[in-house]
């Protein structure tokens, strides 16, 4: 445990009780973002490759990091991932279905959906292929999800008891193969049922206060907050109840991390399905006001309790962390002065901490190096950056 090196301030902060009170370190915390008036962003000097053709129908709109500049990611600024097609749905004719392992399947139209109990979540989703490419260093956006909690639908459906896991389809498809065997099968992940029934998930129709715009899944997606991207199911259209294990293309053979690990001095190769986010911290930009500069980053994964900036091969030095936005699942923007540097090419790298003394691995830990997937890459993130 390394609890005992966060700044006092942080746990105060994040308990809501002591929260009423903090209210002016707040505001002066959330002046460190968005933005000082007159500053100038300094490019990063080294720029990812642009998306390689063979993924650039499924990736799209990846965010700019040095143009992040809100704490809520803009809709037009959401990157996008699919696999299949990207499906333009009718809403008039859509419905959701809840059948499989239960005793009252279930057909729900929008409308309907609705008119149950709203609930919104602020959550950053990330992609879990995020900095597993080069190419692939932003797939990652905050935005406030509002929809309707899933459980209660589920506890209508009344799941039987041999029901133990629930599996989200959508409408886009795409042909897969398992040995000699084509078949057409629509995208689709599966939760444990207790997964599934986590008071956090929502079947979302609202991306910031917008219905959810086409790409991000309209009319309805899952949001499954804490987990990677994948889980979270886009133009979701039926819910369905399994007795057995689901093994979907995105579930057990692509989206699937192979790490090698050391089992009584021998080398073993062990496959675990993408599932949890993990704890991750990232530079986004760096800012100049004169000779003040300013290394402004995000964290997220986890309840973050401290973040620290290493500028060349220094000292980490600890970052201010905003706190005006309460949300578990959402990033938390940090900041740090950089005075006056001397001129010529720095490397900056972030680290963040959770509440549970956990730190973000280096891309050396043998959790990183260890992967043979590119899925998962938490590691800690150095990016360059020339000071004229
Ligand atoms: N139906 C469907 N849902 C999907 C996908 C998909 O291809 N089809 N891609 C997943 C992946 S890999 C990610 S990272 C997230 C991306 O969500 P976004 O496009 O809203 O950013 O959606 C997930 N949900
Ligand atoms: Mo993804």
């Amino acid at each position: 445990m390394q609890t005992g090196t966060i700044p006092r301030r942080d746990f105060l902060a994040y308990g809501s009780a002591a929260f009423a009170g903090l209210t002016a370190l707040q505001s002066s915390l959330a002046r460190a973002f968005p933005a000082r008036s007159g500053e100038d962003v300094i490019p990063w000097a080294d720029q990812p490759p642009p998306v390689p053709d063979a993924a650039a129908g499924d990736v799209r709109n990846l965010l700019k990091w040095e143009d992040l500049n809100s704490w809520i990611t803009p809709n037009n600024q959401f990157f996008s991932i699919s696999h299949y097609d990207r499906p333009v749905i009718d809403e008039k004719s859509w419905s959701l279905e809840i059948g499989g392992s239960v005793a009252r399947p279930l057909r729900l139209t929008l409308d309907d959906i609705k008119a149950r109990p709203r609930r919104e979540i602020a959550f950053t989703l990330e992609c879990s292929g995020n900095h597993g490419f080069p190419w692939n260093t932003s797939a990652v956006g905050n935005a406030r999800w509002a929809g309707t909690p899933l459980a209660p639908i589920l506890e209508e459906a009344q799941v039987h008891g041999r029901g133990r896991e629930v599996v989200f389809f959508g409408t886009d498809a795409g042909e897969e193969q398992v040995r000699t065997v084509k078949v057409r099968q629509n995208f689709a992940r599966s939760m444990s049922l207790a997964d599934a029934m986590s008071r956090d998930n929502i079947l979302a129709y609202e991306m910031n206060g917008a219905p959810l715009p086409q790409p991000n899944g309209f009319p309805l997606r899952l949001i499954a907050p804490g987990w990677y991207g994948i889980a979270n199911v886009k133009w979701l259209d039926r819910i369905e109840v399994f007795n057995t294990p689901y093994m979907g293309p995105f579930q057990a053979r692509d989206y699937v991390t192979l790490r090698e690990e050391q089992r009584e001095g021998k080398a073993v190769g062990i496959l675990t399905s993408v599932g949890r986010v993990l704890l991750k911290s990232v530079p986004a930009k760096v800012t100049r006001q004169g000779n003040q500069y300013r290394i402004v980053g995000a964290a997220w994964g986890a309840p973050i309790a401290k973040v620290e900036v290493q500028i060349d091969n220094g000292p980490w030095m600890p970052a201010v962390i905003d706190r005006s936005e309460e949300a578990d699942h959402a990033w938390r923007i940090w900041s740090i002065a950089w005075d006056r540097p001397p001129s010529g090419e720095h490397l900056i790298t972030s680290r963040a901490t959770d509440f549970g003394g956990n730190v973000q691995p280096t891309m050396n830990d043998p959790l990183i190096a260890n992967k043979r997937t590119y899925w998962e890459s938490n590691g800690q993130v150095t990016r360059r950056i020339q000071v004229s």
